[in-house]
């Protein structure tokens, strides 16, 4: 998993409202909006203001990264919910949780990034909320995305969960990653799934890219008028590939933590609906 730095996390709280109005421009919905549709909720069947979100920093590994709970309360704050970051770090502040009775408790380490929904006992996962959140950027950038040729850059634990979905969602799949055998093992679990090995070819012949990678996307691979949602960090598109490019969505936190949070969320909503 590819860990942000101090520097991808420093500016996002402010830049909230920046983000917003992108995405209205882009795709008609605010970061909200795009949260539910990612996680296939009528964005008003719950009331975000009942949920109280308790965010834990993690002390371990690679250790905490500065704003980065401030910035997971921030952005659950920004789309309703009640959220604080808890004084302690680590159990002493998974326990301070409980007493300050949240309902849904975000905690991340170097490996895993999850939304604990209390009373549904269920996780919202980074990768997985991530994958749904930004499937639905790319689709409200265009029509629907039902037999459009959509390639994921990127064959990881974000990009081999996208191709999933967008099979289910009707696209004509490929998937492409410098480690060809991670393209086959995805086409080998999703038999629809096309591998494709050549990197530059696959990006130079789609319209529709979804970047769950690492990597850096060169501009002369762009096609024209390509619409890129992009995930992966570090995000290293120069002015020249938005120019060429639709549109290019991305920020390193934001989305994604939004539909974990609707996704938490709802998990409790599912289970208690009489
Ligand atoms: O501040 C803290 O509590 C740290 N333990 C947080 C570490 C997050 C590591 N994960 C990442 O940087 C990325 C995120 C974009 C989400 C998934 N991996």
């Amino acid at each position: 998993m590819t860990r942000l730095t101090n520097n991808d996390v420093k500016d996002i709280s402010d830049n909230l409202g920046e983000l917003e109005k992108f995405l209205l421009e882009k795709t008609g919905r605010t970061i909200k909006k795009l949260a539910c549709e990612a996680v296939g909720m009528w964005e008003y069947a719950i009331d975000v203001k009942e949920y109280t979100v308790a965010v834990v920093p993690v002390t371990t590994g690679e250790g905490v990264i500065s704003r980065f709970s401030e910035s997971v309360r921030d952005i659950c704050k920004w789309i309703g919910f009640e959220a604080f970051v808890t004084d302690s770090a680590d159990i002493s502040g998974f326990r301070e949780a409980t007493e300050r009775m949240a309902d849904i408790i975000f905690m991340a380490d170097d490996e895993e990034f999850v939304a604990y929904n209390l009373k549904a006992r269920k996780c919202a996962n980074n990768s997985m909320s991530t994958a749904k959140a930004y499937i639905a950027a790319l689709a409200a950038s265009t029509d629907l995305l039902v037999r459009k040729d959509v390639l994921v850059v990127g064959a990881g634990r974000v990009g081999s969960r996208m191709a999933k979905l967008l099979i289910a969602k009707g696209a004509n799949v490929s998937i492409t990653d410098i480690d060809h055998e991670k393209s086959l093992q995805v086409q080998r679990d999703n038999p629809r799934v096309k591998a494709i090995e050549d990197v530059g070819e696959a990006i130079r012949s789609h319209k529709y890219v979804l970047n769950a990678s690492p990597g850096h996307i060169d501009t002369c691979n762009i096609m024209e008028g390509a619409h890129i949602s992009s995930p992966g960090v570090p995000h290293t598109f120069d002015d020249e590939a938005y120019e060429k490019a639709e549109v290019i969505i991305h920020d390193p936190l934001v989305i994604g933590v939004a539909a974990m949070a609707m996704e938490s969320a709802y998990f409790s909503y599912l289970g208690c609906r009489k």
